[in-house]
């Protein structure tokens, strides 16, 4: 944390970027940074670049006015780039052309992370917002109640709102504290978690109502055609939490979402809720993420990768 410090007091021109398709710990982790950069470095400018638009949910973040699209017909100029929530560089998309040859700090709490960066501060905790958090509170910067609002999204996004089991008592700690300087738990649920498109509500009912289940291997599983998605209007954002509805399931240990992202191509994702590592199992396609959430893509069929899916836990 002191290193990354000094870089960034260090920096006059900053980009920081994150992960495609970017949820709410990727903005999160993001706008905090930035809002956190002003603070501790006032001779700095300092952006936040992303390669892909925004979900709508995150746009009552006072901060989410400052998150910029790529514009491959603009020059950017800059000493330092920082990669939040991105488990590999690749992962930041037309991101990484940009910043691929400038001095990179990787700020992310995926297990696979190969530290890819000149500087890593990769922690295996909920979320690369609580590591944020963490660093700073290292660097002693207020945090305000726009910056502690990002910071909270980030903490509901990936603890599926406190639930999933990288909760520990420092998460608490920093909800509390973040709570304590202002943010309303309450308006975050109505504004973030409970913002759901009728697209994402229709695929999700459809994912309940068409669920496999695999007994021998206690396995739920749904598959989701591009043309189904198509026919509700769904976009990739509509169908985050499938996965984790699926395993809500009571026998369920293990869920499996397949999507058809387009023809030939499926994107899958993993949950586990007991200590089969479903992280080794994305691995087998190239994929990878944490033991209890993974994913990866694949050209195979679905059911070839539901076969394997089988064969390996
Ligand atoms: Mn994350």
């Amino acid at each position: 944390m002191q290193k990354i410090k000094e870089k960034i007091l260090e920096s006059k021109k900053i980009i920081i970027t994150a992960h495609v398709n970017p949820d709410g710990d990727a903005i999160g982790a993001g706008l905090a940074l930035l809002g956190g950069i002003e603070k501790l470095n006032k001779d700095c400018n300092v952006r936040f670049i992303l390669q892909d638009k925004i979900p709508d949910r995150v746009r009552f973040l006072k901060l989410s006015d400052r998150v910029e699209l790529y514009d491959s017909e603009k020059e950017y100029d800059f000493d330092l780039a920082i990669c939040v929530d991105s488990a590999t560089i690749e992962r930041t998309g037309v991101m990484k052309d940009l910043i691929k040859d400038s001095y990179i700090i990787n700020i992310d709490h995926h297990i696979s992370n190969p530290e890819y960066a000149n500087l890593n501060y990769v922690l295996n905790i909920s979320s690369t917002s609580e590591i944020i958090y963490r660093f700073l509170k290292f660097c002693n910067i207020d945090i305000d109640v726009n910056i502690g609002e990002a910071l909270y999204v980030g903490l509901v996004n990936d603890t599926g709102n406190f639930q999933h089991d990288n909760v520990t008592v420092k998460t608490f700690e920093m909800a509390g504290d973040l709570v304590n300087i202002g943010v309303n738990n309450s308006k975050i649920i109505k504004e973030f978690w409970n913002r759901q498109s009728l697209a994402a509500m229709k695929l999700l009912g459809q994912a309940m109502y068409e669920m496999e289940f695999y007994p021998e291997k206690e396995l739920a599983y749904f598959f989701l055609s591009n043309e189904n998605m198509l026919k509700v209007g769904g976009r990739k954002e509509d169908t985050e939490n499938i996965v984790e509805k699926l395993i809500s399931y009571e026998k369920a240990d293990i869920s499996l979402f397949l999507r058809e992202d387009k023809p030939g191509m499926i994107k899958g994702s993993m949950r586990s809720k007991t200590d089969k590592d479903v992280n080794v199992v994305a691995a087998l396609f190239g994929g990878g993420g944490h033991k209890k959430a993974a994913g990866f893509s694949s050209e195979l069929p679905p059911e070839e990768i539901l076969k394997i899916v089988i064969e390996n836990l």
